[in-house]
């Protein structure tokens, strides 16, 4: 496979790392439909250990089956797909070597009062699955946030060493930020800079608003403020990423209408952004509409900017 100039230069990017890691990531970036483009697509589905099964898969049964959300991904063209340990094992055999994987090797459940989340899987379970990354959640904000943060440091050490990739969902909650804070455009690029700084190859965080909650923040941000326009907020988000050097993509959130979806993406695009990370929107659809929402996704990200 030849890597495209493009992909080069992202790799480039990623100084320290081995041959092993740079491959993973240059996988990802080279599969499916925006392969080569610098762009991504990644199909995500720990929902049914965040929020419940049927919260997650009632509106669409068919996602009741982990096979079906490799087909999804892999029929949609996407760069990857992203699952916790027992959907990637229940479909290990049947889509080896398909599509590259994301194991995510930390989850919360909604029948939790703390924001925490437990280590569910390892970099050896990783390696074992053939994946080309691991994925990991950081709630900065939480009471909990440090502890995350040092585990975050000994598995991405640990899956550096063994020539994988680290994807961090960086997602602020925590008893300081109401649900304004935990998406405010300071707090959503303090998480993503702090995604970077903790060693992150893709850092995944949600879209931006215009609000801005930290106190602290709130007379920076009145002298060099931020454009009131979706796709300033991005760039703003990937400038906080070492000012583009890391790739950042952004989560679908609850499924919304088509419209609503493609309009944040043409954002994220025009802001240079990297790409979406699109879960419930996907899944929780039935198959078509779902292929086709992707497949517009997908040109958004192939046009020119
Ligand atoms: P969605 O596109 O469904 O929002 O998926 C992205 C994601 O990060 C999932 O990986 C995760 O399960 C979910 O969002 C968490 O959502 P929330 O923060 O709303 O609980």
């Amino acid at each position: 496979m030849k890597l495209t100039r493009k992909v080069k230069e992202i790799l480039s990017w990623y100084e320290s790392d081995n041959p092993g890691t740079k491959s993973n990531i240059a996988r990802i970036l080279m599969t499916g439909k925006l392969a080569g483009t610098g762009r991504m697509v990644i199909l995500p589905v720990d929902q049914g250990f965040e929020h419940g099964p049927a919260r997650s898969f009632a509106p669409n049964p068919a996602g009741y089956d982990p096979h079906y959300h490799f087909e999804l991904a892999i029929e949609a063209g996407l760069n990857a797909y992203a699952a916790p340990l027992g959907a990637l094992e229940a479909s290990a055999a049947s889509f080896a070597g398909c599509i590259p994987t994301i194991l995510k090797v930390n989850h919360s459940n909604s029948l939790a009062t703390l924001k925490d989340q437990a280590v569910t899987a390892t970099v050896a379970d990783a390696l074992r699955l053939g994946c080309s990354a691991i994925g990991f959640t950081i709630y900065p904000s939480s009471e909990f946030q440090f502890e995350m943060i040092e585990e975050l440091r000994e598995l991405a050490a640990e899956a550096k060493a063994a020539g994988l990739a680290v994807v961090v969902w960086s997602y602020p909650r925590g008893p300081m930020l109401d649900k304004t804070g935990e998406t405010a455009l300071d707090i959503a690029a303090y998480a993503a800079h702090i995604a970077a700084l903790v060693g992150a190859h893709i850092i995944k965080v949600k879209p931006p608003t215009a609000a801005i909650s930290l106190d602290a923040a709130k007379k920076t941000y009145s002298s060099y403020p931020v454009e009131d326009d979706a796709a300033a907020r991005f760039a703003h988000i990937v400038k906080a990423c070492f000012n583009g050097r890391r790739l950042v993509v952004f989560s679908g959130g609850e499924a919304k209408g088509a419209d609503s979806l493609l309009n944040e993406v043409r954002a994220i695009h025009a802001g240079g952004g990297n790409g979406s990370i699109v879960g419930r929107n996907a899944f929780q659809r039935p198959k078509e509409e779902a292929l086709k929402l992707l497949s517009d996704i997908i040109d958004i990200y192939k046009s020119k900017p």
